[in-house]
């Protein structure tokens, strides 16, 4: 039984190429605090180095996880430190943000509902939430630019905060939508369509 077990895991892990889901610890009652970065190059902590990716900050160690577990008709306030250049939305409607608490979110400290689609680096979406976050890239020509992951803090980089409201128990979907997948066909392959990347799954619970 205990083989069939670590079988089945094995194949999990292969099916979801790796990431262990992190169960996101509880704040205070009712709310969690989720910590992320994006990033141009995952470097060694994933199969595919050179890939785009998201990363989760678990007790201050950056990991490679995007299924999150989180706790049903709670807040989660997440902080998302964006290491990555703009590479501009297709559908310029997603750099409108939706369905966040207060209606907005913070980049670099000031209180937006709208970036300019062209400088977006990433989204950060559920659809089934209707929530969806522009993620504002890191100009071009700024210093300290991020080669590969962990991006330490004195690299150049967005920080974007926001909460969103969790309701009932389910397995959400999230994903970026910038076709922000470099080398691949329309920039929609590879890292778009692999969990541990630019997708992931919010565990309600
Ligand atoms: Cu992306």
């Amino acid at each position: 039984m205990l083989v069939v077990g670590v079988l089945i895991g094995i194949y999990v892990g292969f099916l979801t190429n790796g990431p262990t889901p992190y169960r996101v610890p509880v704040a205070n009652a009712g709310s969690v605090d989720l910590t992320l970065q994006t990033v141009a190059a995952v470097g060694p902590l994933a199969p595919n180095p050179t890939w785009v990716s998201y990363l989760v900050r678990e007790s201050g160690v950056w990991h490679r996880s995007t299924v999150w577990t989180v706790p049903a008709n709670s807040l989660v306030h997440v902080t998302l430190y964006n290491f990555d250049g703009q590479s501009g939305l297709r559908n310029p409607f997603l750099a409108q943000a939706r369905g966040l608490v207060g209606g907005t979110f913070g980049l670099n400290g000031k209180q937006l509902t709208v970036i300019n689609p062209d400088a977006a680096s990433h989204t950060f979406a559920i659809p089934q939430l209707g929530v969806i976050v522009p993620i504002q890239g890191v100009d071009d020509n700024a210093p300290k630019q991020c080669d590969l992951a962990p991006c330490p803090m004195s690299n150049a980089h967005e920080t974007i905060t926001f909460t969103f409201r969790t309701g009932k128990k389910g397995h959400y979907r999230w994903q970026c939508f910038v076709p922000c997948a470099a080398g691949f066909v329309y920039g929609f392959g590879g890292p778009m369509q692999t969990i541990g990347y630019m997708d992931g799954y919010v565990d309600v619970v």
